[in-house]
């Protein structure tokens, strides 16, 4: 066999040391006493990154023997955190490296803070995209990331006087002890330049593309690893580099900055991850990198099938593509490029392949975030690729008159190319019509693309969009993020239900049970300690871990409806300055979260929670019942320790808005009860954990959308609330920045304008919700039953039940047999 040798098994901490030890010596070039934290870590990283590869060889082995189907996740965006722990946790090695590492005087915790946080992407599409690359290597599936490996990812955070700076991320700095650099596969990427037809032997007119520049796409290797160590499959980025990195002469001449000029234009496309989150990026910069990393991973999977099974005609029974949004779709026009352009094959059967072999997700139905590049820009970018979309649209089109829909808005509405703000290419059409499913990715986000965004082309193709809600994988944000639940549930329900998160329903016959409960409140109250630990570190801000911790954090974005949750922090203020002793539920509201840098509003919004933090935690009336606090630098890991402190998790978009949400699974599972509006996936939570364990407030989105029909106006629900009317007033007056009384008035103008998110419309019904969350936390053991209650529901949002749903539905593959 092609397997590697066996390792010497780890049977005792002191192997296991020995070889930590043996990669700080060899690999690290350090000893034992010269050793910082980030010496264990990387020691640490590559020991255990041997047992991986030997995993990760007989993975790939075993993928080509059995002839199975290959899954390509293409997402410009893998936002994975920290490796470390998923490894340990994966391997089952977590225990023996604590020890090992204690027996040398080392602590795992520190050397796990070490590792910096692999930041590849913006929030849930990114996050979403790294558990389903774990739940496909815990499932088996053959499945390959692709992406790009940015140099710096998203932006650190930091709050200045209560406002976000940005600064740049540096995640590479001290290395990345996982990856595999691949000098070896590598691919020319092109742009620019001209289409020329020629006429081959036979008198067939086929097209020569001749880019204006070349790129080289060199990869890097990521192993994942899944569950119990089974299988292990490739995350692979790409790295951007000039074919010749120095101009030679030129340097020569003493030009060394023009020298490398060609290099540095380049390496500007795998640079920096593109710092947007449903908000317009319509930069040139960001269509090259969509090119580049779409180019590079289909001319990659085109080599490996055609190694192994030598015929295109098999690629959609070998091959599944996902593109995770729209940002990879660009692989619609490619693939076929490829196969008609380069591989002679006919345009019609070139058609039948691709769609077989693509699926598209739709992530939102914001329309700032529905991409659609300038046709002019495309022409001159990529002149070929345009040609082959515009090819397709007249197929289209053609398809759409036959099945009577030919009337002109439609053809208008349905069109590849947008004749409505200058030409422009609708990247959703395309990577819809070059699908054969495309999915949305809760039950009420899925319903509205049908009859919104794609209504007409759902007429067309009503078979083509299916659901699969979304989930998380239950390793990280369970069995990393809070051992002490993990162990509780191991006890209680048996090893078995790490296996399976189906047999967490068992879980509600200890709903009423007082042991089981008061250890799960001493597990909380840990949580929570450590939590007020790191605020008051970083931020000398004292916690009280028996007060409630509310906590909302996410990206900042005014459909995510930060701003309800301060205002109606401060109409709590004003209520508990009003009358101190009202036997108040002591609260700590806790907000995180990074704002797009070019949006303005929602800056202006953690400017505003820092504010009122700063008039709030200083005023003596109300101290010890309510305090504000912003975590700078929101991230996977500060996530991780986050999540399990919370006791109450706000969910709060307009409804209509949020695809799905994640965080959402994460807090539910970890038994926060939820404060929601009934959007995204909040919907089916409610389902699989009951109306009484949840809070549900505000309009639905049928409502909202009833609302933005009839010409909806806020002053009638400002005025319906005196509470909401003096926040506002408030606000508008300066009481939380008398240094600058007009500084909030942009979000005033909104609310009091268009109020677009239904603020105000959804304040009282909030505020009402609020108080059922004050009652319920008054009866501890209700509430403590509602949060066993939470958990015992989630198994549905496990990753591995999403990924199932792909395989079975879209993929039509299965996992691997694994022993
Ligand atoms: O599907 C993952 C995640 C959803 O949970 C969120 O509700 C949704 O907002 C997010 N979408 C995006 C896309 N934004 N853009 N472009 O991040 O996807």
């Amino acid at each position: 066999s092609n397997d590697p040798p066996p390792l010497a098994p780890i049977r005792t901490s002191q192997d296991w040391r020995e070889a930590i030890v043996a990669k700080l010596i060899y690999g690290v070039g350090k000893n034992v006493v010269t050793a910082n934290d980030r010496d264990w870590f990387v020691a640490l990283a590559l020991a255990l990154r041997d047992r991986v590869v030997e995993r990760w060889i007989a993975s790939t082995n075993k993928i080509y023997e059995r002839g199975h189907k290959r899954v390509y996740y293409l997402s410009l965006e893998f936002l994975i955190g920290r490796l470390m722990f998923d490894t340990l946790t994966n391997l089952g090695m977590v225990d023996v490296t604590r020890a090992a590492l204690a027996e040398l005087g080392v602590d795992l915790d520190r050397v796990r803070d070490a590792e910096p946080d692999a930041a590849l992407g913006n929030g849930g599409l990114g996050r979403l995209a790294a558990c389903f690359m774990e739940s496909m290597a815990t499932l088996a599936i053959p499945g390959y990331g692709y992406g790009i490996r940015y140099n710096n990812g998203l932006f650190k955070q930091a709050i200045d006087d209560g406002r976000q700076l940005e600064f740049p991320e540096d995640w590479l700095a001290v290395g990345n002890p996982w990856e595999f650099e691949r000098p070896e596969v590598a691919y020319d990427i092109g742009f620019g330049g001209h289409v020329e037809a020629v006429r081959d032997e036979e008198g067939e007119v086929r097209h020569v593309w001749h880019p204006g520049e070349v790129v080289r796409a060199v990869a890097y290797d990521t192993p994942v690893v899944g569950w119990r160590g089974r299988h292990v499959n490739s995350l692979r980025l790409w790295s951007a580099r000039a074919v010749d990195p120095l101009q030679l002469e030129t340097f020569n001449a003493g030009d060394y900055v023009g020298a490398l000029a060609q290099d540095v234009r380049a390496q500007s496309i795998s640079r920096v991850l593109y710092p947007s989150d449903a908000t317009a990026a319509g930069q040139e910069l960001r269509l090259r990198q969509e090119y580049f990393f779409a180019a590079a991973s289909l001319q990659d999977m085109l080599r490996r099938h055609i190694t192994q099974f030598k015929d295109l005609r098999l690629l959609p029974d070998k091959v599944a593509i996902q593109l995770n949004d729209t940002h990879p779709s660009i692989a619609v026009a490619e693939l076929m490029r490829l196969l008609v352009d380069e591989h002679g094959l006919e345009w019609a059967e070139a058609w039948e392949i691709t769609k077989g072999t693509f699926s598209y997700t739709n992530h939102t139905l914001l329309p700032e975030a529905l991409e659609t590049w300038p046709v002019p820009l495309m022409e001159r970018m990529l002149p070929r690729q345009m040609q082959i979309i515009y090819l397709i649209n007249a197929d289209h089109l053609e398809q759409v008159r036959m099945l009577g829909m030919g009337s002109d808005d439609k053809l208008a509405g349905l069109s590849l190319i947008d004749e409505t703000h200058g030409r422009r290419v609708r990247m959703g059409t395309l990577a819809f019509i070059g699908s054969h499913r495309i999915n949305g990715v809760s039950a009420l986000h899925t319903d509205l693309m049908r009859e919104t965004v794609f209504a007409d082309l759902h007429k067309m193709f009503p078979e083509r969009i299916t659901n699969v809600t979304n989930g998380i994988t239950f390793r990280r944000w369970l069995y990393e993020a809070n051992p002490g639940l993990t162990r509780l549930l191991v006890e209680a329900l048996g090893e078995h239900v790490c296996d399976d998160p189906a047999e967490l329903v068992a879980l509600r016959d200890l709903a009423s049970d007082a042991g089981f409960r008061n250890r799960l409140i001493a597990c909380r109250r840990n949580h929570k300690i450590i939590l007020s630990k790191w605020v008051r570190d970083r931020m000398r801000i004292k916690l009280d871990p028996d007060a409630m911790f509310d906590i909302h954090v996410k990206r900042i974005h005014e459909y995510k409806r930060q701003l309800l949750n301060i205002l109606e922090t401060i109409a709590l203020y004003d209520a508990i300055r009003a009358r101190p002793s009202a036997g108040w539920v002591p609260r700590v509201k806790i907000f995180a979260g990074k704002a797009a840098a070019s949006y303005h509003q929602a800056k202006l919004i953690i400017k505003l929670i820092n504010d009122v933090a700063k008039v709030i935690n200083s005023d003596p009336t109300v101290r010890g019942l309510l305090k504000v606090v912003f975590m700078p630098n929101f991230n996977v890991s500060l996530a991780e320790m986050i999540i399990p402190a919370a006791d109450l998790s706000e969910q709060i978009s307009t409804a209509g808005m949020e695809a799905s949400g994640t965080g959402n699974m994460k807090f539910a599972l970890n038994g926060a009860l939820t404060i929601g509006t009934l959007d995204g996936a909040n919907v089916e939570i409610r389902d699989h954990v009951g109306d009484d364990n949840i809070f549900i407030f505000g309009l639905t989105a049928a409502e909202v959308a009833d609302r933005k029909r009839d010409g909806w106006r806020p002053h009638h629900s400002i005025s319906a609330s005196p509470a909401l009317a003096e926040v506002i007033d408030a606000v508008w007056s300066g009481v939380f920045s008398p240094d600058d009384a007009s500084r909030f008035h942009p979000l005033v103008h909104e609310l009091r304008g268009d109020d677009r998110f239904l603020v105000t419309a959804d304040f009282e019904s909030y505020a009402q919700a609020q108080r059922r969350v004050d009652r319920l936390w008054g009866d501890q053991e209700a509430w403590w039953r509602a949060s066993i209650m939470n958990t015992a529901g989630m198994a549905y949002f496990s990753s591995d039940r999403a990924i199932g749903d792909y395989a079975r539905n879209i993929w039509r593959t299965t996992g691997l047999e694994t022993t």
